[in-house]
């Protein structure tokens, strides 16, 4: 197929169409596409959240440990350092509150509509009707999906669960009327989440079980407290952030973002890191259950501190056997073992490739989201949707999930996105979409990358759609922002604005994809 003719973008700069912007989504990435779009003099955008303030994740999980795995200096939008960071890792109520904060300073709150739950966004007449679960419609030039990755918690759906007589929530949803205290606490799950629990429930619990259906590694983090003084100076020296952030984020991509996605001297220093942190467990036998078959980085990594002397105590239990059902008193292990509980913790994740379901999404011709992605989810440079015009994903499949700061990766798009709605609102196109051509050629790029990173190393992670495919960039980072830095214009169908300088090119009422 010949590409359409690239529209030209030498409209002049002071013809303004009307744009009106809907982002779904205010956790970090929402934000940042919102504060942005302020940024850029676009006032006609509103940030829709179901729930009541922004904070996406860091608004949900709320259980005891909850911290961040990537330094804190690299965990902020550029435009916006933080010098109130109290550790090198932050907790999650301090990311909380950096992210309330920032979006107050920036103005972004009278363009919030939270406690709105977005139930369909459907493509008529050129743009995007959007539904609430209430009835209300509202129609946009532009769709921007902001939904995230780790929002739907998925709990196993064991025999027996209903009869149990204690407590039992997922770790996202922490019930905070439940007392640790003494307890007897199961936690299901040895991701990040379970092993965060386990290091901050161990010095309280009467009894703690972590029942392990795969082991994990765990690298151990240096979690250095930031000085009074410290803070004090870069508080009052905001250049030095500027000078000092790039340099935090430069020494992660170079080594453990790195290590996922090339084998090299990064990936052999990691694996040895890991096997000596296990080194920890002084009795072989647990050792041994606790150590993976699998290669560092093929599932998330594990970054916590305390997690190998926590699950020696004497009142710990780590339990390898699989627990068949769920008791009125507690869990029963298939070796016919039940550990009796007063509270089931499930660590147990989420379901990451959902992405904006069970949002109902239909572009053009009817075609659904569900239709597009039948085979699992794709997008064109982790932006974009072939047949559904003028809707941008942020944090969407093949995102570099863990090779930076998802804070990051957010910018980077929203920047990318920028670029799209400002040619909209200087009239240069009406409607985009990228070709089917372009989407089939970045994923054909992605799968035969894939088999050098660490991803496809043989284990069962987040990061992987229906089909076992990890929806992950694949490459070092920086290659992602390179791909974003500027619109690749033969990769797209597009409808040119009113005052773009050509006739008409493909898109004829949305990409018959
Ligand atoms: O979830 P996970 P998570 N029976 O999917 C187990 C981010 N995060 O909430 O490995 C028994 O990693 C499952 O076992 P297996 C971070 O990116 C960030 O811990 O599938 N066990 C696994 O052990 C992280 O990667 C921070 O065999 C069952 C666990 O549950 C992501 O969130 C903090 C089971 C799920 O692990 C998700 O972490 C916390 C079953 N039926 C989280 N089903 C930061 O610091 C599942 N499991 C930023």
């Amino acid at each position: 197929m010949t590409p359409p003719e690239p529209v030209t973008d030498r409209a002049p700069v002071t013809h303004r169409v009307p744009v009106s912007v809907a982002v779904i989504g205010a956790g970090v990435s929402g934000l940042c596409m919102g504060l942005k779009l302020k940024a850029a003099g676009i006032e006609d955008f509103v940030l829709y959240d179901k729930a009541e303030d922004v904070g996406g994740v860091w608004r949900d999980n709320t259980y005891p440990g909850l911290s961040c795995d990537i330094p804190s200096r690299t965990y902020c939008y550029s435009f916006a350092p933080n010098p109130e960071w109290n550790a090198l890792f932050s907790t999650g109520p301090e990311i909380l509150r950096y992210l309330q904060r920032t979006a107050t300073d920036h103005g972004l709150r009278p363009h919030l509509r939270t406690g709105t739950h977005i139930t369909r966004a459907t493509f008529t007449d050129g743009r995007w009707t959007l539904e609430t679960s209430t009835g209300e419609t509202r129609a946009f030039d532009f769709l921007l999906c902001a939904t995230g990755l780790l929002v739907h918690p998925t709990v196993p759906d064991l025999p027996g669960a209903d009869t149990f007589r204690g407590r039992a929530f997922h770790s996202a949803r922490w019930d905070h009327t439940v007392q640790t205290t003494g307890q007897k606490i199961a936690i299901v799950g040895t991701g990040s989440t379970g092993v965060q629990l386990t290091c901050a429930l161990t010095p309280h619990a009467g009894r703690l079980m972590l029942f392990q259906r795969t082991p994990q590694w765990v690298l151990p983090k240096p979690n250095k407290r930031i000085s009074a003084l410290a803070k004090a100076v870069h508080r009052r020296r905001p250049a030095l952030a500027r000078l000092t952030d790039p340099l935090w984020r430069l020494a992660f991509e170079t080594t453990i973002s790195k290590a996922a996605v090339t084998p090299g001297w990064q990936r052999t220093l990691l694996t040895y890191a890991c096997r000596i942190a296990l080194l920890r467990i002084r009795s072989t036998g647990l050792r041994r259950r606790m150590t993976p078959d699998h290669p560092p980085l093929c599932k998330r990594l594990v970054v916590a501190s305390g997690f190998h002397r926590a699950v020696q105590q004497p009142h710990v239990d780590v339990i390898s056997t699989p627990i068949a059902r769920i008791t009125p008193r507690g869990l029963l292990t298939t070796d016919g073992h039940e550990h009796e509980a007063d509270l089931i913790v499930w660590a147990t994740g989420f379901q990451a490739d959902a992405y904006m379901r069970p949002l109902h999404i239909t572009g053009p011709h009817g075609r659904t989201l569900d239709d597009a992605w039948a085979r699992g989810p794709r997008s064109y440079n982790t932006v974009a949707l072939p047949g559904f015009p003028n809707l941008f994903l942020l944090v969407g499949p093949n995102s570099p999930f863990s090779g930076e700061a998802v804070i990051r990766t957010a910018e980077t798009q929203a920047d990318y996105i920028l670029q799209w709605i400002d040619l909209f609102a200087r009239g240069v196109i009406s409607r985009t979409t990228p070709t089917r051509e372009a989407t089939d050629a970045f994923n054909a790029a992605i799968a035969t990358a894939l088999p050098n990173t660490a991803f496809t190393g043989g284990c069962s992670s987040w990061y992987q759609d229906q089909n076992g495919t990890p929806l992950v960039w694949p490459w070092p980072v920086h290659t992602h922002r390179t791909l974003l830095s500027r619109i690749h214009h033969p990769d797209f169908h597009t409808l040119p604005g009113p005052a773009a300088t050509h006739g008409p090119s493909a898109l004829a009422g949305g990409d018959p994809a």
